[in-house]
């Protein structure tokens, strides 16, 4: 089973990801990370210049190391629950950079040799609430300082795609305090995928 975590960037995705991992003992992984190779990636990404395209297809060499190398594997041994994948791709280079997201669709696919999770876990909540959240950071990585405009476009994406795709996406409301939503993705987990907790 692979459960995926989506939002905004300070929706809370890791506090869930992680307690929920750590609740019911599934394999966490992060993307872009996970891998050495993916590590590399990540600190390229977040931090160096480059043009809408070469930071797609840097996000998908990630992911495709990622899914053969950790994912496929950690699948054979039991669950995964995965602090962003291929939806993070469509909000943000489809819906907030604005590339074709016919291509981003193919892409995905080809990177992941078309594994799907079986739920995500959309944590949707106003840009402001979220930016606030992550605003005291020191040192804003290069997506992260795009602006609100950006994650106004991302934030829809997710939330057209989660309409899109009712039969894999559950919405929570990310305004709501940690221990709640954590309380509401267990019963998420256990309606959707009749899992017994
Ligand atoms: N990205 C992409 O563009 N395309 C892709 O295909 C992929 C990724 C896979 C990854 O950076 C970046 O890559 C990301 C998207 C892009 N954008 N940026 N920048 P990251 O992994 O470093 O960033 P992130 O995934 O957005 O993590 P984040 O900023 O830390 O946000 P989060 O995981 O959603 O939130 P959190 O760490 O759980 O919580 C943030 C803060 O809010 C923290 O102080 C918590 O204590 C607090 N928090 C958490 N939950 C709550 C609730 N419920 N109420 C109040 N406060 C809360």
């Amino acid at each position: 089973m692979l459960i995926t975590i989506e939002g905004i960037d300070g929706s809370g995705k890791t506090t869930l990801a992680q307690a929920l991992a750590e609740k019911f003992n599934f394999t966490y992984f992060r993307e872009p990370g996970a891998t050495i190779l993916g590590e590399k990636i990540r600190e390229i990404l977040l931090n160096t210049p480059m043009f809408p395209e070469t930071e797609l297809l840097l996000f998908s060499a990630a992911r495709s190391q990622f899914v053969t190398e950790k994912l496929r594997p950690a699948l054979e041994e039991g669950h995964v629950i995965l602090d962003r994948y291929i939806d993070s791709t469509m909000a943000y280079q489809g819906y907030g950079l604005g590339i074709d997201r016919s291509f981003i669709r193919s892409l995905n696919a080809q990177a992941t040799g078309g594994l799907q999770p079986q739920l995500t876990i959309l944590l949707d909540l106003p840009v402001e609430t979220a930016m606030s959240r992550t605003g005291n950071r020191i040192g804003h990585d290069r997506i992260e300082v795009r602006g609100k405009n950006f994650f106004e476009l991302v934030r829809e994406g997710y939330l057209i795609t989660a309409r899109a795709n009712p039969e894999r996406f559950e919405i929570l409301d990310g305004t709501l305090p940690p221990e709640k939503i954590f309380t509401e993705a267990i019963c998420t987990i256990g309606r959707r995928l009749e899992v017994v907790i």
